[in-house]
């Protein structure tokens, strides 16, 4: 039995919340279409949906909520943030934002061109769907081990430098005003970057004078990942490792979803000022006055604290520790996931667990329907349904290579009871997993089908 150390805080407000019973899932299913994006939270026992604005948050954060200061311009908790952004990562300037998008929105109708290029080791979808939406090319460069489900590289997140250096001699320095590195990786399974792919992809691009920017998302995961498996980092703090990592960037966008531990919130930092002040006046544009960026006086002070709470090792090694203890779990018992497993959830390999079906019968669909069926567990897919697309030419389907399923952990909100309870349903489901039948649409929308396509079991 794998161990989970105990839980580094207690108690102190519960939400109540209850188990449907089987007929009643089967009936809210049908009624959603089988698309899990349409079932009410109400309906949900566990849901692993996200880790992004579902964190709760703590006694010390929702006290900085009562000293909000509404003022509409400079208020208090806003120099409070700019204390500490500058005190963790280490940047002179920064804009909030609402949440992660925006920041990137802001950051790439300032420095893009229509026809730039913008290398990344994984852009996360907004990412790469914000520089497409001013003309730019989002391009992505992983190691190989990256797309290998049973690869465990212990830095699968990490950028090929090799790769980027051939990328900056075809395109030209000219053509990439930026490249970035989304720490931990999101696309590849929350895998982490080693302090020495940062450093080696920093020495590539200032060859060129090119500008690093980090989604620094995840940056405290990825600094307990730095602290745990890189060589010399095991007696440097997570607040030193993530200083570190900073350090050899020239800005970064933060979605504080995430590591900002709260509900919402996020922003853009950098160095540059001429870079700040042409932010500064999209952000008047789009969020609101630069000093509160579309978010309130309480919420730039439970994201002020929730970015320190957030490098508390103890928290790390049980935020870290619940997830691979879910994967431990699943391991022992052979269910096929992503290894090793990431900073904020686990994947299961659909391909492996549900092989008899093809993936025109879009076998993470069938996944998440048959996780809510059985336990009321929330999850995504992430294969065909998001990322299957017909070839321009031939007009045939073209599946991706991964065909997943993520469970994502919220921070602090479920205890290991709750974990064992997901291992159980998702054990039991593999047991009987001859049993689980392929999907195709009843509703299949032109684009971002996920978020409103309808199903049935073939
Ligand atoms: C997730 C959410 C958001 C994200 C991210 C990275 C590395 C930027 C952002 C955007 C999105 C999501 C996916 C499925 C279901 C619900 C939500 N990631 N960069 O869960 O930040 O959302 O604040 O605009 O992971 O991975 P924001």
């Amino acid at each position: 039995m794998p161990r989970l150390v105990p839980e580094p805080y207690r108690i102190k407000v519960v939400e109540p919340f209850r188990l449907t019973t089987r007929a009643e899932r089967e009936a809210i299913l049908t009624a959603a279409g089988y698309n899990i994006f349409f079932v009410k939270s109400e309906e949900v026992y566990i849901d692993l949906l996200t880790d992004s604005g579902t964190s709760a948050m703590s006694d010390a954060q929702w006290a900085g909520m009562m000293v909000g200061d509404e003022a509409y311009a400079c208020c208090r908790n806003y120099y409070n943030l700019k204390g500490t952004i500058s005190d963790i990562f280490g940047f002179r300037y920064f804009v909030p934002t609402h949440q992660g998008r925006a920041a990137e929105k802001v950051l790439f109708a300032a420095m893009l061109k229509p026809g730039d290029y913008v290398p990344s080791n994984t852009h996360f979808d907004t990412t790469h769907a914000n520089i497409e939406a001013v003309g730019g090319h989002a391009v992505d460069l992983p190691i190989a081990e990256t797309l290998v489900p049973t690869s465990r590289h212990p830095f699968k997140g990490n950028m090929d430098v090799e790769r980027l250096r051939r990328f900056i001699a075809d395109v030209g320095a000219q053509r990439i005003p930026l490249a970035m590195l989304t720490i931990t990786n999101n696309s590849s399974g929350g895998q982490p970057v080693s302090l020495a792919n940062v450093r080696a992809v920093k020495e590539v691009l200032a060859q060129y004078g090119i500008p690093l920017f980090i989604d620094a998302c995840r940056y405290a995961e990825n600094a307990y990942f730095i602290k745990q498996r890189e060589a010399g980092y095991a007696d440097k703090t997570t607040l030193e490792i993530a200083r570190e990592m900073f350090s050899y960037a020239d800005g970064c966008t933060m979605s504080a979803k995430k590591d900002g531990l709260v509900n919402i919130g996020g922003f853009l930092a950098m160095n540059d000022e001429r870079l700040y002040q042409r932010a500064s006046q999209l952000l008047v544009l789009w969020e609101g006055f630069i000093t509160y960026g579309g978010l309130a006086g309480r919420d730039l002070e439970a994201m002020a604290r929730g970015l320190w709470e957030a490098l508390d090792e103890k928290y790390l090694q049980h935020r870290i520790g619940q997830v691979h203890y879910l994967a431990e779990r699943l391991l022992e018992q052979d269910v096929p996931i992503v290894e090793p497993p990431g900073g904020h959830a686990v994947y299961l390999d659909a391909r492996r667990f549900l092989p008899h079906i093809p993936q025109a019968q879009l076998p993470g669909q069938a996944l998440v329907a048959h996780l809510y069926l059985e336990g009321g567990i929330r999850a995504v897919e992430i294969g065909s349904v998001m990322f299957a697309h017909k070839d321009k030419t031939t007009g045939e389907w073209k599946y991706p290579e991964l065909e997943l399923v993520r469970l994502a952990i919220p921070r602090r909100v479920y205890t290991q009871t709750h974990l064992d309870y997901v291992a159980d349903v998702i054990i039991e489901l593999y047991r009987k997993r001859e049993q689980v039948r392929g999907m195709r649409y009843t509703y299949e929308p032109p684009f971002l089908r996920h978020f409103t396509a309808r199903f049935e079991f073939v």
